[in-house]
């Protein structure tokens, strides 16, 4: 049945630490097996004052500047994913920010060990949603 609705976006960054483990189509499957779409798909490298735009919430923090070196130490994928309720949908597929805590069966739960380290982001409510695609992705809207 077709619905007047849109489906939701969001963005989703296989993180440096995934690239260089070789999880990347690991982690894509996941999210296409649940019926997801990739809507939009980039590899690169984020600098500075990307990092510092993408975590404005957190640069005041103690844990924000290793936070920053880790996320500016090599290419990460950057994705708009869509699908009905995609943003608490993805959030629940990646798990709990810290690895050693997530539940398994989710991929941070299945795959990483570290609270920093922890392969993916994914934005976490419709307005960090919207804030983070005009950031990653303007020419999509
Ligand atoms: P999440 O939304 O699950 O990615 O988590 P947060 O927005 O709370 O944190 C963003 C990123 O900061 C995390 F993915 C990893 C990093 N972080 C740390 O390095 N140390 C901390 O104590 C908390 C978060």
């Amino acid at each position: 049945m077709s619905s007047s609705i849109p489906d939701e976006r969001t963005l989703v960054l296989i993180k440096p630490d995934a690239v260089r483990r070789g999880l990347v189509g690991e982690i894509i499957s996941r999210f296409e097996r649940k019926g997801l779409r990739i809507d939009a798909m980039v590899a690169r490298t984020m600098d500075v004052a990307l990092a510092d735009e993408h975590y404005a919430e957190h640069v005041e923090r103690p844990f924000y500047p290793p936070l920053k070196t880790f996320m500016t130490s090599g290419p990460l994928v950057a994705m708009v994913l869509s699908g009905d309720q995609v943003i608490e949908v993805v959030r629940g597929l990646i798990g709990a920010t810290d690895g050693r805590k997530a539940a398994a069966g989710t991929i941070r739960g299945d795959l990483s060990l570290s609270n920093r380290e922890n392969l993916v982001h994914a934005s976490d409510s419709t307005d960090s949603a919207k804030r983070e695609l005009a950031l990653w992705f303007p020419e999509l809207s």
